[in-house]
């Protein structure tokens, strides 16, 4: 049996299982072996008028991937899961489910966000947590909550977030993992602790938190009759579980530079030892969200290639997405932008009519053909991304020459070409399974199989396909 550590990586349309372990080479050292065992959907269902994820598959599919991993030879020593942020369930004092996993693209958080600043200025908030306001944070989720059913709330014993809740269903354990934590816009950034002041100001119950613990923990072994089922013992882990604090743990670099996570959503950013909670950061909607060893991601969320996932299901999957990079590569001459981080792109009825009714309206060429709502999208995506750049650089009076991006989204060669020309600068891509590899190496260093984030992220710099784009003319 070869022994190995299993990544539970779920994101918005699909999850996956990935076996991660290292082998020595002769003449580079340790070098990071990755294998896919098992590949699952997920989606959001609408459920009682509401969008929600279905945890009953999400977790009979861990399951099943768990078991695969036994019948392809494998000896997982380890498991973590990573998902992405804000979504949550409430447990009863007897741990059963009193709501559903609402899926954070559900409107109930409309105009929430607003009516919070009535009670609580968003510059406390800020200064509070260092999280970028986003309508669907959890902060907004819960008060949404509150507002349809308040009894739901006092009855709740445990707030677990959706990997927690996975763990918990593994384990038996409840916990709440610190990188998702923060991602709630109520964890105090000085202190790194539930900000208990803030919900009690929105009179949200606090005794529904369990106490943050840190990725790198060892959470417990399956339960028996879990380990039963899936036909061996495994100790489970605490990754980064919030997806974007795995991808970032497997940037390549020790070096101070700027990162892109390209997926569902674009996370662009730098990794900081201190937040950045400043005045200017708040005007520019800046995150400090928490991260491995109390680093902290400052980035901004920026749209993604959701835009072109909901263009591509409108047209019944028609194009893949690599056709959607040719045929706007063809569509070169067209160059209407959009603003892809309005919120009217969050969850339009029809991604497609949105972008053309924001170009008509802005009085630019309308794009018609799938070719030229591609070239919208990426085009403004790239532009974006180079915004954001310089907004950084600006709050940090540095200048940046390397964009590394990491991610599924590396594979879109428009996008890494149209980054280099927009921001003028070296972007280089790898590794594309950088959130398993990120969720993975953290449980290698609890094995000691590897020192440090340092050790790791020079074993990842030497084990995967990293490649660079260079501005033209250079
Ligand atoms: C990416 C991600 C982002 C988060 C968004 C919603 O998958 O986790 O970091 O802002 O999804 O949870």
């Amino acid at each position: 049996m070869k022994k190995c550590h299993l990544a539970v990586d779920i994101g918005a349309s699909s999850g996956r299982l990935m076996a991660g372990w290292l082998e020595e080479t002769a003449t580079s050292g340790s070098v990071m072996k990755l294998e896919e065992i098992y590949r699952f959907t997920n989606g959001m269902i609408k459920k009682n008028n509401q969008l929600i994820w279905d945890m009953d598959h999400l977790y009979s599919s861990i399951i099943a991937g768990i078991k695969e991993s036994v019948n392809k030879g494998f000896k997982a020593v380890s498991l973590g899961i990573d998902t992405w942020a804000v979504d949550f369930v409430l447990l009863d004092e007897d741990d059963n489910l009193l709501t559903d996993a609402v899926a954070y693209r559900d409107s109930r958080t409309d105009g929430v966000m607003e009516e919070v600043f009535k009670t609580v200025s968003k510059e406390d908030i800020y200064e509070r947590t260092g999280i970028q306001f986003q309508p669907f944070n959890t902060l907004y989720q819960l008060v949404a909550l509150k507002q349809s059913n308040p009894a739901v709330l006092h009855k709740a014993a445990s707030f677990l977030m959706i990997p927690d809740y996975l763990n918990y269903l593994l384990t038996g354990v409840k916990t709440n993992e610190y990188t998702n934590a923060t991602s709630t816009q109520f964890v105090n950034v000085q202190s790194n602790k539930w900000d208990e002041e803030l919900l009690e100001k929105l009179d949200i119950p606090t005794d529904m938190f369990h106490d943050i613990q840190l990725p790198g923990t060892i959470l417990g072994a399956l339960r028996p009759e879990v380990a039963e089922e899936v036909g061996t013992q495994l100790d489970v882990v605490l990754p980064a579980t919030h997806d974007t604090g795995s991808a970032v743990v497997a940037v390549p670099e020790n070096k101070e530079t700027i990162y892109l996570s390209s997926g569902t959503w674009s996370l662009l950013g730098i990794e900081t030892t201190e937040p950045i909670a400043s005045e200017k950061a708040l005007s520019y909607n800046f995150t400090n969200e928490g991260g491995m060893d109390y680093r902290y991601r400052f980035l901004k969320n920026i749209m993604g290639l959701w835009m072109i996932q909901e263009v591509r299901r409108l047209m019944d999957d028609r194009y893949s997405f690599a056709e959607y990079v040719t045929l706007a590569q063809e569509a070169k001459e067209f160059s209407s932008v959009v603003d892809v981080n309005d919120n009217r792109f969050l969850n339009p009825d029809n991604m497609i009519e949105e972008v053309k009714a924001y170009c008509k309206e802005t009085q630019q060429p309308v794009p018609e053909t799938p070719g030229e709502i591609a070239r919208t999208i990426f085009l403004s995506l790239a532009k974006s991304y180079s915004k954001t750049i310089k907004e950084i650089e600006q709050l940090k009076h540095v200048t940046y020459d390397q964009i590394n991006i990491i991610g599924g989204g590396t594979k879109n060669e428009l996008l890494n070409e149209l980054l280099a020309e927009e921001s003028g600068k070296t972007v280089v891509t790898g590794p594309v399974e950088a959130t398993a590899i990120g969720n993975i190496v953290v449980q290698m260093i609890v094995e000691e199989d590897l020192k440090d984030l340092k050790e790791a992220r020079d074993v990842i710099r030497q084990s995967f396909d990293i490649k660079d784009y260079r501005p033209k003319g250079e």
